[in-house]
């Protein structure tokens, strides 16, 4: 009880600091002199996740980001939580694309959180097409880019049908899909949420001639900061703190009903994607991670099935080395301090 109430009152304090400076914080930081450009493909507004992975490439001195792009739902309401996350960070120099929509639209969690953004205010610029600016960054880039997905893959199917070219100037990190392990450490393997929404949208993904990596559930199915830890970080008095805290409370406030999905006392809900941010680092992942070249498919389930015959040639982060999540939960925290 003590400790969850330690952890209640740092995240309020660091909540409202943040609402305090909430309009202070706007492009403090340029983009830094990074040398891997990245696009972060992103359903942020549903879980919390996408903005721990989104301030952790921001916060990145190995990453340059080009855009944020939104996918699946209401992809414009997804804009305006990703342009609040970035005001918040002091990046609101990075664009924002408004990505496809798939007729779903659900209102999730985080779109209250950033309702009263105003879209054409944003100084980075928002893009009602986003797939289009994905397309344009792409293939006008002089170094081959990352696109860091997080979401659901259903603006891949456009992109790869109307630049084509892409596949030469871009490889894919994405947060996607469960070889033998499922949700929360099960050895059991399941339709992982990203492919599940739209399976021929990530088979088309892996299809298409160019650099896939995967973090299945098998390597970000539960990796979370512990309650010391998201302490330390809300024990800082950064932009990057501030927004976190702001989104995470909400969220947790939102979901208070559901312990499986916010328990401060045992720290951060499973931060999934955080785990594609990371492979898309030019330098540490190799470090961490055990990576295995695999032949993967998905069938109309959404699961992704091992296929030596028709499943896409694929780089896997299917095991952590030892003792590395703690490692790279360390990592982490610095960044979010920093
Ligand atoms: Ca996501």
């Amino acid at each position: 009880m003590v400790n969850y109430l330690l952890v209640f009152l740092v995240v309020c304090v660091a909540v409202q600091r943040s609402l305090q400076h909430d309009h202070l914080t706007s492009s403090q930081k340029g983009p830094p002199t990074t040398l891997q450009p990245v696009i972060v493909d992103t359903d942020i507004g549903s879980f919390i996740d996408d903005s721990f992975a989104i301030v952790f490439a921001a916060q990145s001195h190995l990453l340059d980001i080009k855009l944020v792009v939104t996918c699946t739902d209401d992809t414009t309401a997804r804009a305006k939580v990703a342009a609040k996350l970035l005001r918040m960070l002091g990046r609101d120099d990075i664009p924002i694309g408004v990505g496809i929509k798939n007729g779903n639209e659900t209102h999730h969690t985080l779109f209250d959180w950033a309702s009263s953004e105003d879209l054409s205010a944003y100084k980075g610029g928002v893009y009602t097409d986003g797939v289009d600016k994905m397309g344009e960054i792409i293939l006008s880039s002089e170094q081959m880019v990352d696109i860091i997905a997080i979401g659901p893959m259903t603006n891949f199917p456009t992109l790869l049908r109307k630049y084509p070219e892409v596949v030469k100037k871009a490889r894919v990190q994405a947060m996607a899909g469960s070889i033998y392990t499922g949700y929360h450490g099960n050895k059991v393997s399941v339709a992982e949420y990203n492919v599940e929404i739209c399976p021929w949208c990530m088979e088309v993904l892996l299809q298409a001639n160019w650099s896939v990596t995967l973090t299945p559930l098998d390597t970000c199915g539960d990796f979370m900061l512990d309650s010391d830890e998201l302490k330390q970080i809300f024990q800082v008095y950064n932009p990057a703190s501030n927004a976190l805290a702001s989104t995470l409370l909400y969220f947790c406030i939102a979901n208070k009903h559901s312990q499986d999905q916010c328990a401060l006392t045992v720290g951060t809900p499973v931060v999934y994607d955080v785990i594609a941010t990371l492979l898309a680092l030019p330098i540490i992942p190799a470090e961490l991670l055990v990576y295995s070249e695999m032949h993967v498919s998905v069938n109309g389930s959404g699961f992704t099935v091992l296929d030596d015959k028709m499943g896409a040639s694929t780089l896997v982060a299917l095991n952590w080395k030892e003792q590395a999540e703690k490692k790279f939960a360390d990592i982490l925290v610095k960044m979010y301090c920093n």
